[in-house]
């Protein structure tokens, strides 16, 4: 087995911290229909309420991500400040750049000037609210594309594209950062400008140190090896943070570990042996990568959905922390194939339900917090108290 002591383990699994995301606990669909759900959140102050009760639930969800406008506020230090009385902080900031009218062709890659500047005064508002929340962390998503052959000239926009990120990146202050998002496709079909991870990884480098990539889990083709791209990105210093969720097609955005949880395991199993890596800029740049959930419960309750997608993370990470690393290393340099898989299928094999209980029990929060969820009078308060139009995207 591993050779970190249980100690070890369950003080890292102790300290592990998942953002979750506003837009996570309120009506998101499909272009063919959106459902609502009872319960949901109508605004920005209900949408805190959930990310708080999720964190008083697992212990491990203190910090909750906003996109601008969606939870766009008058007074951002009074939304700062209501979060904290509910035991939780604002975490990044998600610039929209992507629903107004005037990007139909395009934000940051329009060649019409003016809606380029629109699109990098809307970015560099948000640095604003960053400032003013205590966030440090800009997640820019860029859906910018075509549909077409012929639309657009993909050198010209990559051009458009670098000068409008780096008017954006010279907003940051020094304790700011940016992590740039890649997608292969949606709201485009013929080609996205941000397409894939060597992509993102291009325009970071050019930014500066302050800019690293964002792995959104659903933003891949089919069978794409996620685990060598964050192992790729661990090794160029470059690796951000995750978008979690999960997909058996395209950008599903399903709760974490709903279709693929062997996946997740082979990402954690990375990111935990980069946490110890003997290299000191490996560990400390690994320990500081951001997991944020990016999910929609299109036809599910909301808080439950997020109570799966918190767990399945802590699970992956116990069980990627049970890894007998030295078994594993001696394996592959013998050339021993079937023992090297042997051992990593052993770790995710373990059962780690005790193990996440007593880390639950030393957070003195519920052993099992989804069905907390499902008995509280939190759910019911919900489903009785919120009367009106639910909050949508
Ligand atoms: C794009 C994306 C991005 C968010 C959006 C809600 O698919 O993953 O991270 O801005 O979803
Ligand atoms: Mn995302």
């Amino acid at each position: 087995m591993t050779t970190l002591t249980r100690e070890d383990i369950l003080s890292r699994l102790i300290r592990q911290h998942i953002e979750t995301q506003s837009w996570g606990y309120v009506s998101t669909g499909t272009r063919f229909k959106v459902y609502t759900t009872p319960g949901t959140p109508r605004d920005v102050w209900e949408k805190i309420d959930d990310a708080a009760l999720v964190h008083e639930l697992t212990g491990v969800a203190p910090t909750v991500a906003l996109h601008i406008p969606w939870d766009k506020v008058d007074d951002y230090q009074a939304l700062a400040t209501y979060a904290r009385s509910k035991n939780l902080s604002i975490g990044s900031i998600s610039p929209n750049i992507f629903q107004d009218d005037d990007y139909k062709f395009g934000s940051f890659t329009n060649e019409d000037p003016r809606i380029r500047a629109k699109a990098i005064q809307h970015s560099l508002d948000c640095i604003d609210v960053m400032s003013e929340v205590g966030s440090t962390v800009m997640s820019m998503w860029v859906a910018d594309g075509t549909n077409y052959p012929g639309q657009g000239n993909f050198r010209r926009r990559r051009q458009y594209l670098s000068e409008s990120l780096q008017e954006v990146y010279a907003g940051l202050s020094d304790d700011q950062s940016m992590i740039l998002e890649y997608k292969l496709f949606e709201p485009a079909f013929y080609h996205t400008d941000i397409a894939d991870w060597g992509q993102s990884l291009s325009f970071c480098q050019k930014l500066g140190d302050k800019a690293k990539v964002l792995v959104d889990l659903g933003h891949h083709a089919l069978g794409v090896n996620i685990e060598h791209i964050v192992a790729t990105l661990i090794d160029e210093g470059r690796l951000g943070g995750f978008d979690l969720n999960n997909k058996k097609y395209a950008d599903d955005d399903l709760f974490v570990g709903a279709i693929n949880p062997y996946e997740m395991f082979l990402i954690a199993v990375e990111l935990v042996g980069a946490e110890d890596d003997p290299n000191p800029q490996v560990s400390a740049a690994a320990k500081k990568v951001l997991y944020k959930i990016d999910q929609c419960a299109m036809v599910e309750e909301k808080i439950p959905a997020m109570l799966r997608s918190v767990t399945a993370m802590q699970s992956s990470f116990a069980k990627a922390l049970l890894v007998d690393r030295e078994a594993l290393r001696s394996a592959q340099i013998d050339g021993d194939v079937v023992e090297a898989n042997e051992v990593l299928v052993d770790a995710f094999e373990t059962d780690v339900r005790p193990l996440l209980a007593e880390v639950r029990e030393r957070l003195g929060v519920p052993t099992n917090p989804l069905a907390a969820f499902k008995n509280s009078k939190e759910r019911s308060a919900r489903i009785n108290d919120r009367i009106g139009i639910a909050a949508g995207w």
